[in-house]
């Protein structure tokens, strides 16, 4: 398993689970200096990222980019994957496939989070243009030989998909074969009546993980239990990134620190 942070170069989400706020720039160069494996960026959106310059920065700090965020076609744009209005909808797929362009790229995948639809839209059509925008994606993706990444949120922010059987299910009724699943530990805490057995669920379905605490802190400032997590994921034969989406708490350098100590004690060979 490999180590991650995220980036976020959103300022509407100012106060979001990000870790580290300070630039492209400053960002790599700090994630590189931990001896973190890799960033997930979350960008206003494809326009602000130059992937050559970015290609080359992440060399620098012998980085690379695990997956870029489409959360700012929600949280910036009010794009929504479930729109009931066709040309919405459309627009935002549009969002996604330009995200996945710039990603895949740099062999790196998109994730599809709050982009699915918050709570608004409960009716069985929201489901149905999920499934056509997870086709959309998970086809368009495979070109650069990088899967879509599909991540169930908690209730309050979604009324989509919330649990890693629902997420498999809903994997599983696709056509396409190139969408794994985001299992973020925050909303999974939420959700799950044990987290480390929907992770036996989920299987090879598991492509990402949000590494973060019970509370949204970094990991280890909570209450979450880490030894049978590991453990499913070593089950499962899991290789992706561990990747910190958290509340930059204390501080975005402690809450980095705090993470990569978290990532060796948890993933030193026992
Ligand atoms: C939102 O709660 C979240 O977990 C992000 O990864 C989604 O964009
Ligand atoms: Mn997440």
């Amino acid at each position: 398993m490999k180590s991650c942070i995220t980036i976020s170069l959103v300022e509407e989400a100012r106060g979001g689970p990000f870790v580290l706020w300070d630039g492209l720039e400053k960002s790599i160069a700090l994630a590189g200096e931990l001896g973190y494996d890799a960033v997930e960026i979350f960008a206003p959106g494809p326009e602000v990222i130059d992937v050559d310059a970015l290609g080359k920065m992440l060399d620098g700090a012998h980085l690379k980019l695990a997956a870029l965020g489409t959360g700012a076609g929600w949280v910036k744009h009010r794009l929504q994957l479930a729109d009931p209005d066709p040309a919405k909808r459309q627009q935002a797929r549009e969002f996604v496939r330009t995200i996945i362009d710039c990603a895949g790229q740099l062999s790196a995948a998109a994730i599809i989070g709050s982009m699915q639809g918050p709570s608004g839209h409960t009716d069985d059509s929201a489901e149905a243009y999920l499934r056509e925008a997870l086709e959309d994606g998970g086809s368009h993706a495979k070109q650069y030989g990088v899967p879509l990444i599909y991540e169930p949120l908690n209730r309050y922010e979604t009324r989509q998909c919330c649990t890693v059987a629902g997420g498999v299910e809903l994997l599983e009724s696709l056509s396409t074969d190139n969408v794994r699943l985001l299992c973020d530990l925050f909303h999974m805490n939420i959700e799950e009546s044990n987290i480390a057995e929907a992770l036996l669920c989920g299987g090879k379905w598991v492509g990402h993980i949000h590494f973060v605490d019970s509370n949204r802190r970094p990991v280890g400032l909570g209450h979450m239990q880490y030894g049978p997590i590991i453990e499913a994921l070593r089950k499962i034969d899991y290789q992706g990134y561990l990747c910190a989406e958290a509340f930059p708490y204390p501080d975005p350098h402690e809450a980095a620190r705090q993470t990569m100590r978290a990532y060796q004690y948890w993933t030193a060979t026992s």
